[in-house]
């Protein structure tokens, strides 16, 4: 086993490797640019080196400094998070070149499935289902295949990812536009304008399966994720299992998940991206060959702590278990809390943190890198904490975060915690059924509505946030600082943002 990881990523991901790394008796090394230096991923390793100034290009994006750092330090193994370099082909290559482990799948597969196009042709050869697609050379072609694919269609990027370089095409009047459009979004954002088409598929879900690889060739899957509430290809809440999803389906789906990995000679662990449509039918959209922002819901229902598993493949251990050893238990969502204001069209919203109070008790985890008085740069992603829950059920895993939201506490900044109050009291969310395209169909529920409490949720919020930020433990049930209302300060965040 190594004795020394260096971590090529900041905030909560760095944060919750770091954590593992230690429970494993390994030594942290983290990397910071200028403004984290005071950042907890810095605090909670045993050393740091500055690699650069704040700009992600001069810091975090690079990897000959990274890997000069894990030379220095003496470090045996680089993990990379997500982001950054974490699917980057030749980073992993250069730190294998230079005898240091990259704690990720090989090289080889890396590239594989960057190409969204080669991606789909290995596929195929597997057996795996894909979205019935083909070439778009030209406009010609283009048209050529949609009428052999039928209305509506998808352009999509050879290189493209996080939906640029993507066009939903109703008939072939919008095509040739269609087409000159995504072509140059694809040249600007990839370098490369390669196109191709696929057949359209009508509101679906986005459902992931876990999988865990060893270098041995051994490949079992941890279950599912729905990843459908999101909103510009940016994911806001997870959830397992599927609401919709029957067993039977999640063992197919896990089954073809699995072969998908094997036919590109996958290690460690990966997350076979499924679209899944209203009749039940599934189809293969990507693979990403990293750790997920959303892994933590696999590891409540699981037991299994991915990054620690990631290690261990990673120092040459075997998986040491069959698939039928895993198993689910129970049900866990996760809510993204980003510092971003929802009634301003979810604008970014940087700042200083002046309290903060993170919710805590049964089967409730955050995974944040902040604390009272950090400041969330505009640098970098506006995720702030990623709050996740645990229950026997959907209901109860729904009844919990509700309460761990209302616990929640974040001022100083805009933060989307009320609209996930509101998401998690919607009765078409608490149903089950929903899509991809739940949060624009749902837009003056979950942002616009006022406040229930109306006149009354600002003092709250104001009389919550002097009371967190000068500490006053439960003592007093109605402090002196309770803004007039007579309610005790430490009334539930979300009465004071006007929910019940
Ligand atoms: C699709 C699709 C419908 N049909 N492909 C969006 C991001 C990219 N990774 C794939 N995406 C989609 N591909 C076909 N053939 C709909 C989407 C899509 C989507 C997919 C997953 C989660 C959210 C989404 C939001 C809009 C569109």
């Amino acid at each position: 086993m190594f004795r020394k990881v260096l971590i090529a990523n900041r905030g909560e991901i760095a944060v919750r490797i770091i954590r593992t790394l230690h429970e494993l008796g390994i030594s942290a090394v983290a990397v910071y640019s200028d403004v984290d230096r005071h950042a907890l991923h810095v605090r909670l390793a045993d050393e740091a080196v500055r690699v650069g100034p704040p700009l992600v290009a001069e810091s975090y994006l690079r990897g000959d400094r990274i890997l000069d750092a894990a030379k220095k330090t003496g470090a045996e193994a680089v993990h990379p998070g997500y982001g950054f370099l974490s699917e980057n082909t030749d980073f992993a290559g250069a730190c294998e070149a230079a005898g240091i482990a990259f704690i990720g799948p090989p090289a080889a597969a890396i590239a594989s499935m960057g190409s969204k196009t080669e991606a789909r042709a290995r596929m195929i050869d597997a057996g795996v289902p894909v979205v019935p697609g083909g070439e778009a050379g030209s406009v010609d072609e283009a048209k050529i295949t949609a009428r052999k694919l039928g209305y509506p269609v998808m352009i999509k990027a050879a290189f493209g990812g996080g939906g640029k370089g993507m066009r939903w095409v109703a008939a072939e009047d919008d095509l040739a536009n269609a087409y000159e459009r995504a072509k140059s979004e694809a040249t600007a954002a990839f370098g490369d304008g390669t196109v191709y088409l696929e057949k359209a598929i009508v509101r679906p879900r986005h459902v992931e399966i876990q999988i865990l690889g060893d270098r041995d060739g051994q490949c079992v899957h941890l279950f599912e994720r729905d990843c459908s509430i999101q909103r510009r290809h940016q994911k806001v809440v997870e959830e397992t299992p599927c609401p919709v999803a029957s067993g039977d389906l999640i063992d197919r789906m896990g089954e073809v998940a699995v072969r998908a990995a094997s036919a590109v000679g996958y290690y460690s662990a990966g997350t076979i991206e499924f679209l899944l449509d209203e009749s039940g039918e599934f189809y293969f959209l990507e693979m990403n060959t990293r750790l997920q922002v959303e892994h933590p819901i696999t590891e409540w229902i699981t037991g299994i702590d991915l990054v620690r598993e990631m290690v261990r493949i990673s120092a040459g251990e075997g998986l040491g278990y069959d698939q039928a050893a895993v198993q689910r238990r129970g049900a866990a969502i996760e809510c993204r809390v980003y510092a971003e204001d929802p009634r301003a069209g979810f604008l970014p919203s940087p700042g200083t943190i002046d309290a903060l109070r993170v919710p805590a008790g049964p089967f409730v985890r955050d995974d944040s890198s902040v604390y009272a008085g950090a400041e969330v740069s505009s640098y970098y992603d506006p995720l702030i904490s990623k709050l996740t829950a645990w229950g026997p059920d959907r209901p109860a895993a729904l009844a919990r975060m509700r309460r761990a939201l209302g616990e929640y506490v974040i001022t100083g900044i805009q933060t989307n915690l009320c609209f996930h109050e509101r998401l998690l009291r919607h009765p078409e969310f608490l149903s089950g059924n929903y899509h991809t395209g739940f949060i624009d169909d749902h837009r003056a529920a979950l942002i616009d509505a006022p406040d229930q409490l109306p006149g009354n949720g600002e003092a709250l919020a104001v009389a919550l946030a002097v009371a967190v930020a000068s500490h006053q433990q439960s003592t007093a049930g109605v402090a002196d600082g309770d803004g007039g209302n007579g309610l005790s300060p430490w009334v539930t965040a979300h009465r004071a943002r006007g929910l019940r």
